[in-house]
Protein backbone atom coordinates (compact mmCIF):
# COMPACT_ATOMS: atom_id res chain seq x y z
CA UNK A 1 0.00 0.00 0.00
CA UNK A 2 3.01 2.32 -0.10
CA UNK A 3 2.99 2.53 -3.19
CA UNK A 4 -0.40 4.79 -2.65
CA UNK A 5 1.60 7.14 -0.26
CA UNK A 6 2.24 11.07 -0.98
CA UNK A 7 4.20 11.44 2.12
CA UNK A 8 7.16 14.21 1.86
CA UNK A 9 5.30 15.39 -1.70
CA UNK A 10 3.96 19.01 -2.18
CA UNK A 11 0.58 19.13 -4.64
CA UNK A 12 -0.63 21.83 -6.52
CA UNK A 13 -4.40 21.82 -7.52
CA UNK A 14 -5.47 24.55 -9.17
CA UNK A 15 -8.55 26.65 -8.78
CA UNK A 16 -9.41 23.97 -5.68
CA UNK A 17 -11.62 26.41 -3.63
CA UNK A 18 -14.75 23.72 -4.24
CA UNK A 19 -16.22 20.93 -5.73
CA UNK A 20 -13.66 18.85 -8.15
CA UNK A 21 -10.87 20.50 -6.61
CA UNK A 22 -11.43 20.55 -3.12
CA UNK A 23 -12.56 17.25 -2.90
CA UNK A 24 -9.18 16.27 -4.81
CA UNK A 25 -6.81 18.09 -2.70
CA UNK A 26 -8.48 16.84 0.64
CA UNK A 27 -7.36 13.60 -0.73
CA UNK A 28 -3.84 14.26 -1.66
CA UNK A 29 -3.41 15.26 1.75
CA UNK A 30 -5.00 12.48 3.15
CA UNK A 31 -2.17 10.77 1.60
CA UNK A 32 0.04 12.39 2.85
CA UNK A 33 0.90 15.08 0.86
CA UNK A 34 1.17 19.14 1.78
CA UNK A 35 -1.71 21.07 -0.13
CA UNK A 36 -1.45 24.16 -2.13
CA UNK A 37 -4.73 25.66 -4.35
CA UNK A 38 -4.95 29.15 -6.00
CA UNK A 39 -8.29 30.73 -7.09
CA UNK A 40 -9.34 34.75 -8.84
CA UNK A 41 -10.57 36.03 -5.59
CA UNK A 42 -8.89 36.64 -2.29
CA UNK A 43 -12.23 35.84 -0.40
CA UNK A 44 -12.29 32.63 -2.18
CA UNK A 45 -9.45 31.51 -1.27
CA UNK A 46 -10.14 32.75 2.27
CA UNK A 47 -12.95 30.85 2.35
CA UNK A 48 -11.23 27.57 1.04
CA UNK A 49 -8.28 27.75 3.52
CA UNK A 50 -11.63 27.72 6.49
CA UNK A 51 -13.24 24.91 4.75
CA UNK A 52 -9.58 22.85 4.62
CA UNK A 53 -8.72 23.76 8.18
CA UNK A 54 -12.75 22.80 9.21
CA UNK A 55 -11.57 19.26 6.95
CA UNK A 56 -8.44 18.95 8.85
CA UNK A 57 -6.47 20.12 6.50
CA UNK A 58 -3.70 22.72 6.23
CA UNK A 59 -3.54 24.13 2.97
CA UNK A 60 -1.75 27.02 1.73
CA UNK A 61 -4.29 29.34 -0.69
CA UNK A 62 -2.58 31.70 -3.52
CA UNK A 63 -4.37 34.20 -5.42
CA UNK A 64 -3.36 33.75 -8.94
CA UNK A 65 -5.12 33.71 -12.08
CA UNK A 66 -4.26 30.28 -13.82
CA UNK A 67 -3.62 32.56 -17.81
CA UNK A 68 -1.54 34.78 -16.05
CA UNK A 69 2.08 33.85 -16.64
CA UNK A 70 4.06 36.17 -14.56
CA UNK A 71 1.56 35.50 -11.80
CA UNK A 72 1.37 31.72 -12.21
CA UNK A 73 5.82 31.81 -12.31
CA UNK A 74 5.33 33.89 -9.17
CA UNK A 75 2.69 31.36 -7.37
CA UNK A 76 4.79 28.47 -7.82
CA UNK A 77 7.98 30.05 -6.94
CA UNK A 78 6.03 31.21 -3.84
CA UNK A 79 4.87 27.62 -3.56
CA UNK A 80 8.44 26.35 -3.16
CA UNK A 81 9.71 29.05 -0.76
CA UNK A 82 6.72 28.02 1.49
CA UNK A 83 6.43 24.78 1.72
CA UNK A 84 8.78 23.31 -1.22
CA UNK A 85 8.97 22.51 -5.46
CA UNK A 86 5.81 21.64 -6.68
CA UNK A 87 5.69 17.36 -7.13
CA UNK A 88 2.29 16.88 -8.12
CA UNK A 89 0.28 19.32 -10.23
CA UNK A 90 -3.53 19.01 -10.85
CA UNK A 91 -5.18 20.79 -12.95
CA UNK A 92 -8.35 21.80 -12.29
CA UNK A 93 -9.07 24.89 -13.33
CA UNK A 94 -11.90 25.46 -15.38
CA UNK A 95 -14.78 27.42 -16.76
CA UNK A 96 -17.68 26.45 -18.74
CA UNK A 97 -19.95 28.83 -20.79
CA UNK A 98 -23.38 27.33 -22.21
CA UNK A 99 -24.06 28.83 -25.43
CA UNK A 100 -25.31 27.66 -28.53
CA UNK A 101 -22.38 28.20 -31.20
CA UNK A 102 -23.91 30.69 -33.34
CA UNK A 103 -24.37 33.10 -30.68
CA UNK A 104 -20.82 32.77 -29.21
CA UNK A 105 -18.50 35.89 -29.27
CA UNK A 106 -15.16 34.93 -30.16
CA UNK A 107 -13.91 36.52 -27.27
CA UNK A 108 -15.94 33.79 -25.08
CA UNK A 109 -14.59 31.09 -27.03
CA UNK A 110 -11.24 32.36 -26.53
CA UNK A 111 -11.91 32.85 -22.88
CA UNK A 112 -12.77 29.78 -22.12
CA UNK A 113 -9.76 28.09 -24.70
CA UNK A 114 -7.49 30.59 -22.27
CA UNK A 115 -8.55 28.88 -18.80
CA UNK A 116 -9.03 25.63 -20.02
CA UNK A 117 -6.25 24.84 -22.49
CA UNK A 118 -3.56 27.84 -21.98
CA UNK A 119 -4.08 27.64 -18.46
CA UNK A 120 -2.66 24.06 -17.95
CA UNK A 121 -0.06 24.72 -20.56
CA UNK A 122 1.21 27.91 -18.32
CA UNK A 123 1.24 26.24 -15.02
CA UNK A 124 2.02 22.88 -16.47
CA UNK A 125 5.66 24.64 -18.03
CA UNK A 126 5.82 26.65 -14.40
CA UNK A 127 6.64 23.23 -12.56
CA UNK A 128 7.82 20.60 -14.96
CA UNK A 129 12.05 22.65 -14.76
CA UNK A 130 12.08 21.36 -10.71
CA UNK A 131 10.13 18.43 -11.89
CA UNK A 132 12.81 17.33 -14.62
CA UNK A 133 15.85 18.20 -12.01
CA UNK A 134 14.21 16.46 -9.81
CA UNK A 135 13.83 13.42 -11.97
CA UNK A 136 10.59 13.10 -10.90
CA UNK A 137 6.99 14.58 -11.01
CA UNK A 138 2.83 13.82 -11.66
CA UNK A 139 1.17 15.99 -13.78
CA UNK A 140 -2.79 15.39 -13.83
CA UNK A 141 -4.91 17.07 -16.00
CA UNK A 142 -8.96 17.44 -15.54
CA UNK A 143 -10.66 16.54 -18.31
CA UNK A 144 -14.27 15.59 -19.36
CA UNK A 145 -16.75 13.73 -21.20
CA UNK A 146 -16.19 16.45 -23.46
CA UNK A 147 -12.04 15.50 -24.20
CA UNK A 148 -14.39 12.55 -26.35
CA UNK A 149 -17.77 14.01 -27.00
CA UNK A 150 -19.67 17.00 -28.49
CA UNK A 151 -23.06 18.48 -27.26
CA UNK A 152 -24.96 21.51 -28.25
CA UNK A 153 -24.15 25.16 -26.64
CA UNK A 154 -20.36 24.04 -25.20
CA UNK A 155 -18.13 23.90 -28.54
CA UNK A 156 -15.40 26.15 -26.39
CA UNK A 157 -15.57 23.93 -23.78
CA UNK A 158 -15.02 20.29 -25.78
CA UNK A 159 -12.68 22.40 -27.70
CA UNK A 160 -10.27 22.87 -24.77
CA UNK A 161 -11.26 19.54 -23.45
CA UNK A 162 -10.30 17.52 -26.35
CA UNK A 163 -7.21 19.98 -26.64
CA UNK A 164 -6.25 19.04 -23.13
CA UNK A 165 -6.09 15.29 -23.87
CA UNK A 166 -4.07 15.62 -26.77
CA UNK A 167 -1.55 18.70 -24.16
CA UNK A 168 -1.70 15.45 -21.40
CA UNK A 169 -0.27 13.18 -24.23
CA UNK A 170 2.51 15.78 -25.46
CA UNK A 171 3.54 16.37 -21.72
CA UNK A 172 3.95 12.72 -21.49
CA UNK A 173 5.60 12.16 -24.69
CA UNK A 174 8.42 14.87 -23.98
CA UNK A 175 9.06 14.32 -20.25
CA UNK A 176 8.43 10.95 -19.60
CA UNK A 177 12.28 9.92 -19.84
CA UNK A 178 13.00 12.44 -17.01
CA UNK A 179 10.49 10.24 -14.58
CA UNK A 180 7.56 12.66 -14.72
CA UNK A 181 3.60 11.35 -15.86
CA UNK A 182 1.34 12.87 -17.36
CA UNK A 183 -2.12 11.48 -17.23
CA UNK A 184 -5.92 12.80 -17.44
CA UNK A 185 -8.51 12.25 -15.04
CA UNK A 186 -11.74 12.28 -17.30
CA UNK A 187 -14.92 12.89 -14.68
CA UNK A 188 -18.33 11.81 -15.90
CA UNK A 189 -21.45 14.56 -14.73
CA UNK A 190 -20.89 15.34 -11.46
CA UNK A 191 -22.78 16.86 -8.56
CA UNK A 192 -20.57 20.61 -8.23
CA UNK A 193 -21.40 24.16 -7.95
CA UNK A 194 -20.72 23.50 -12.19
CA UNK A 195 -23.15 21.25 -12.94
CA UNK A 196 -26.10 22.76 -10.45
CA UNK A 197 -27.70 24.65 -13.57
CA UNK A 198 -27.96 21.18 -15.40
CA UNK A 199 -29.58 19.44 -12.14
CA UNK A 200 -32.16 22.54 -11.10
CA UNK A 201 -35.95 21.20 -10.44
CA UNK A 202 -38.13 22.98 -12.97
CA UNK A 203 -40.69 25.39 -11.97
CA UNK A 204 -43.17 22.81 -11.36
CA UNK A 205 -41.22 20.68 -9.10
CA UNK A 206 -40.34 18.38 -11.80
CA UNK A 207 -36.85 17.13 -12.41
CA UNK A 208 -35.01 18.93 -15.37
CA UNK A 209 -34.74 17.26 -18.39
CA UNK A 210 -31.02 16.85 -18.85
CA UNK A 211 -30.49 15.84 -15.36
CA UNK A 212 -32.99 12.73 -16.71
CA UNK A 213 -31.24 12.65 -19.63
CA UNK A 214 -27.76 11.99 -17.86
CA UNK A 215 -28.53 9.36 -15.37
CA UNK A 216 -30.40 7.05 -18.49
CA UNK A 217 -26.64 7.53 -20.38
CA UNK A 218 -25.19 6.43 -17.19
CA UNK A 219 -24.58 2.76 -16.69
CA UNK A 220 -24.33 3.40 -13.08
CA UNK A 221 -27.95 5.45 -13.05
CA UNK A 222 -26.54 7.88 -10.85
CA UNK A 223 -24.69 11.51 -11.84
CA UNK A 224 -20.78 11.26 -10.29
CA UNK A 225 -19.73 12.64 -6.65
CA UNK A 226 -16.66 14.37 -6.13
CA UNK A 227 -15.82 11.54 -3.84
CA UNK A 228 -16.09 9.15 -7.34
CA UNK A 229 -12.75 10.73 -8.24
CA UNK A 230 -10.64 10.95 -5.01
CA UNK A 231 -9.00 7.50 -5.74
CA UNK A 232 -8.28 7.87 -9.18
CA UNK A 233 -6.68 10.93 -8.08
CA UNK A 234 -4.31 9.65 -5.73
CA UNK A 235 -3.72 6.47 -8.23
CA UNK A 236 -2.53 9.27 -10.53
CA UNK A 237 -0.59 11.04 -8.09
CA UNK A 238 1.42 8.55 -6.25
CA UNK A 239 4.35 5.76 -7.33
CA UNK A 240 1.62 3.12 -8.19
CA UNK A 241 1.15 4.98 -11.49
CA UNK A 242 4.61 5.48 -12.33
CA UNK A 243 4.55 3.18 -15.44
CA UNK A 244 0.93 5.18 -16.18
CA UNK A 245 1.78 7.81 -18.67
CA UNK A 246 0.12 9.29 -20.85
CA UNK A 247 -3.14 8.22 -20.40
CA UNK A 248 -6.75 10.10 -19.57
CA UNK A 249 -8.11 7.57 -16.90
CA UNK A 250 -12.65 8.16 -17.35
CA UNK A 251 -14.41 8.30 -13.93
CA UNK A 252 -17.89 8.45 -15.64
CA UNK A 253 -19.69 5.52 -14.13
CA UNK A 254 -20.18 3.99 -17.76
CA UNK A 255 -20.96 6.66 -20.09
CA UNK A 256 -18.52 6.19 -22.48
CA UNK A 257 -18.83 2.79 -22.95
CA UNK A 258 -23.17 2.96 -23.23
CA UNK A 259 -25.10 3.95 -25.84
CA UNK A 260 -28.01 4.79 -23.51
CA UNK A 261 -30.99 2.92 -21.39
CA UNK A 262 -33.56 2.29 -24.01
CA UNK A 263 -37.06 3.99 -23.11
CA UNK A 264 -39.35 1.97 -21.03
P1 LIG B 1 -16.09 24.68 -10.54
O1 LIG B 1 -16.91 24.48 -9.34
O2 LIG B 1 -16.53 25.72 -11.53
O3 LIG B 1 -14.55 24.95 -10.13
C1 LIG B 1 -13.68 25.50 -11.04
C2 LIG B 1 -12.75 26.38 -10.24
O4 LIG B 1 -11.76 26.94 -11.09
C3 LIG B 1 -13.50 27.54 -9.57
O5 LIG B 1 -13.13 27.66 -8.24
C4 LIG B 1 -13.05 28.72 -10.39
O6 LIG B 1 -13.01 29.94 -9.66
C5 LIG B 1 -11.64 28.31 -10.76
N1 LIG B 1 -11.15 29.09 -11.90
C6 LIG B 1 -11.82 29.43 -13.01
N2 LIG B 1 -11.04 30.17 -13.82
C7 LIG B 1 -9.84 30.31 -13.18
C8 LIG B 1 -8.62 30.98 -13.49
N3 LIG B 1 -8.48 31.66 -14.63
N4 LIG B 1 -7.61 30.92 -12.61
C9 LIG B 1 -7.76 30.26 -11.44
N5 LIG B 1 -8.88 29.61 -11.07
C10 LIG B 1 -9.91 29.63 -11.95
O7 LIG B 1 -15.98 23.35 -11.36
P2 LIG B 1 -15.92 21.81 -10.94
O8 LIG B 1 -17.21 21.19 -11.32
O9 LIG B 1 -15.36 21.60 -9.57
O10 LIG B 1 -14.83 21.35 -12.03
C11 LIG B 1 -13.47 21.42 -11.77
C12 LIG B 1 -12.79 20.93 -13.04
O11 LIG B 1 -13.37 19.68 -13.45
C13 LIG B 1 -12.98 21.88 -14.22
O12 LIG B 1 -11.80 21.87 -15.03
C14 LIG B 1 -14.12 21.23 -15.00
O13 LIG B 1 -14.07 21.58 -16.38
C15 LIG B 1 -13.84 19.79 -14.79
N6 LIG B 1 -14.95 18.87 -14.95
C16 LIG B 1 -16.11 19.04 -14.23
C17 LIG B 1 -17.13 18.07 -14.36
C18 LIG B 1 -18.42 18.17 -13.61
O14 LIG B 1 -19.36 17.44 -13.98
N7 LIG B 1 -18.55 19.01 -12.61
C19 LIG B 1 -16.94 16.98 -15.18
C20 LIG B 1 -15.76 16.88 -15.92
C21 LIG B 1 -14.78 17.81 -15.76
P3 LIG B 1 -14.33 30.86 -9.67
O15 LIG B 1 -15.32 30.10 -8.85
O16 LIG B 1 -13.87 32.14 -9.06
O17 LIG B 1 -14.74 30.99 -11.12
C1 LIG C 1 -22.12 20.13 -19.67
C2 LIG C 1 -21.39 19.75 -18.41
C3 LIG C 1 -20.22 18.86 -18.72
C4 LIG C 1 -19.46 18.56 -17.47
C5 LIG C 1 -18.32 17.67 -17.72
C6 LIG C 1 -18.73 16.33 -18.26
O1 LIG C 1 -22.64 21.25 -19.73
O2 LIG C 1 -22.17 19.28 -20.57
O3 LIG C 1 -21.00 20.90 -17.69
O4 LIG C 1 -19.39 19.46 -19.66
O5 LIG C 1 -18.97 19.72 -16.89
O6 LIG C 1 -17.31 18.26 -18.46
O7 LIG C 1 -17.61 15.48 -18.23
Amino acid sequence: MNSFSLKGKVALVTGAVHGIGFGIACALHEAGAKVAFNSLKQEEVDKAITAYQEAGVDAKGYVCDVTDETAVKAMVAQITTDIGAVDILVNNAGMIQRTPMLEMSPEDFRRVIDVNLNGPFIVSQAVLPAMVEKRQGKIINICSMMSELGRETVAGYAASKGGLKMLTKNIASEFGQYNIQCNGLGPGYIETPQTAPLREPQADGSRHPFDAFIVSKTPADRWGRVEDLTGPAVFLASPASDFVNGHILYVDGGILAYIGRQPK
